[in-house]
């Protein structure tokens, strides 16, 4: 058993696997610019998300801005983007960075998602589009969400980075909305180093997202769009390549650590875990508890006795974004109660497919000692 143990761990192949598939570009000496590699990820990616239309990024962020730009977002006049609090720094940061205005509605108090009732609130003439995330492994109201983008005719774009692998009824989260953003970042449950992707529904968009991420060069002579350059290089690619064929493995040894969680934690006064979803098959991304008053003891009192233990578990997502320093005066963290009070509440715990059980268990001890 090993003393310290970090919030997640990343995947990686076998490193003679890795050597064998890098070796040809030692011969080819082509390193990146969408060379083989590159190509042979997006057909890998298609196959095992069963989609037509995948573009690989530099990571996750620049792949939503990206598509946010080539969807032409406000170029109507309409620059909205309904979105939630309850996420990472990027995808608010992408609405704005392109230009857009974040609008933030509350979350699902189950499935810490965004809240359709509460989406459909916030709906004006200058809304363009909904930028909802999946979080933890779990889903997003998709039905719903689709429901509300159609009749308000608004673009539905995904962040979909905790959701690679996830299914619902056998469906990939790829297929869901007009696009989503993935993310393979070393954290991931499917790494590529740093990486991310774009699945979308409309062919059109092909063109112009390999033009953004390049950019904006539409032909040797032509520069069209004051472009990026947010191209994934071929050691990425490989390293991509590499984890894919393992990922079922890395999935089901999750599970275990999450079923093993669930055993130890549920049921006790106080604690809260995330529900599985009815036809949902989760890629076991994190394990987020929320600490109730009952509990006895705070998140951070939890967090800061893990610690103790050479045990680092991770407040995601805390703060909420409206709470940012860097927006504030601009958001009420107060207007979306549901996310405020998870958001006060929750730890991610250790989670990766290498973490044993006997450190599953010696985590819920410190947990549960917690207790009062
Ligand atoms: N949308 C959502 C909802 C997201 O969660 C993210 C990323 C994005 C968009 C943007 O996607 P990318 O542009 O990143 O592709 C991490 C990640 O950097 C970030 O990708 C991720 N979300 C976020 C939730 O977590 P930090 O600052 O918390 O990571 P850090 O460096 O503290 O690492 C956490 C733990 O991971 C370490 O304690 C050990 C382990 N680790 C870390 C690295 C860097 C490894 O095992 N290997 C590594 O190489 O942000």
């Amino acid at each position: 058993m090993s003393d310290r143990i970090l919030v997640t761990r990343s995947s990686m192949p076998p490193m003679d696997e890795y050597v064998r598939e890098i070796e040809s570009l030692w011969e080819s000496h082509w390193l990146t610019n969408m060379g083989e590699k590159h190509q042979q990820l997006e057909e890998d990616l298609k196959r095992y998300l069963g989609v037509d239309n995948v573009a690989l990024f530099v990571n996750g962020h620049t792949a939503l801005e990206c598509v946010l730009e080539a969807m032409q977002l406000g170029a109507d006049g309409r620059r909205k983007v309904i979105t939630t609090p309850y996420t990472f720094a990027s995808t608010t940061h992408a609405i704005v960075r392109v230009g857009l205005e974040p609008v933030l509605a509350d979350i699902d108090p189950v499935t810490y998602t965004l809240d359709p009732s509460c989406v459909e609130k916030l709906i004006d003439d200058e809304t363009c589009a909904i930028v909802p995330v999946h979080v933890y492994g779990k889903l997003c109201d998709v039905d719903a969400l689709a429901d509300i983008a159609k009749r308000h005719d608004l673009k539905l774009i995904y962040d979909a980075a905790h959701a690679f692998g996830v299914t619902r009824d056998g469906v990939s989260s790829a297929t869901f909305g007009d696009a989503s953003m993935f993310s393979f970042h070393a954290t991931k449950v499917f790494n590529t180093i740093e990486g991310g992707a774009v699945c979308f529904a409309d062919p059109a968009l092909a063109d112009s997202l390999e033009q953004w991420k390049n950019f904006g060069i539409t032909s040797q002579e032509h520069v069209e769009y004051v472009g990026g350059n947010a191209k994934m290089n071929e050691f990425a690619a490989a390293m991509g390549i590499c984890n894919l064929r393992h990922l079922s493995d890395e999935i089901a040894k999750r599970k275990v650590v999450t079923q093993r969680y669930t055993e130890r934690l549920q049921g006790h006064k106080g604690v809260v875990l995330c529900p599985d979803q009815p036809g949902v098959v989760s890629n076991y991304a994190y394990f987020p508890v929320v600490f109730e008053d009952d509990f006895g003891s705070t998140r951070d009192d939890v967090f800061d006795e893990l610690h103790k233990h050479d045990i680092y578990s991770r407040k995601y997502f805390h703060p909420l974004v409206s709470d940012f320093e860097c927006y504030a005066g601009r958001f009420d963290s107060n207007a979306t109660p549901v996310a405020k009070h998870v958001a006060k509440r929750v730890l991610t715990l250790p989670m990766y497919a290498d973490l044993s059980l006997a450190d599953v268990d010696r985590i819920c001890d410190v947990v549960l000692g917690c207790a009062r």
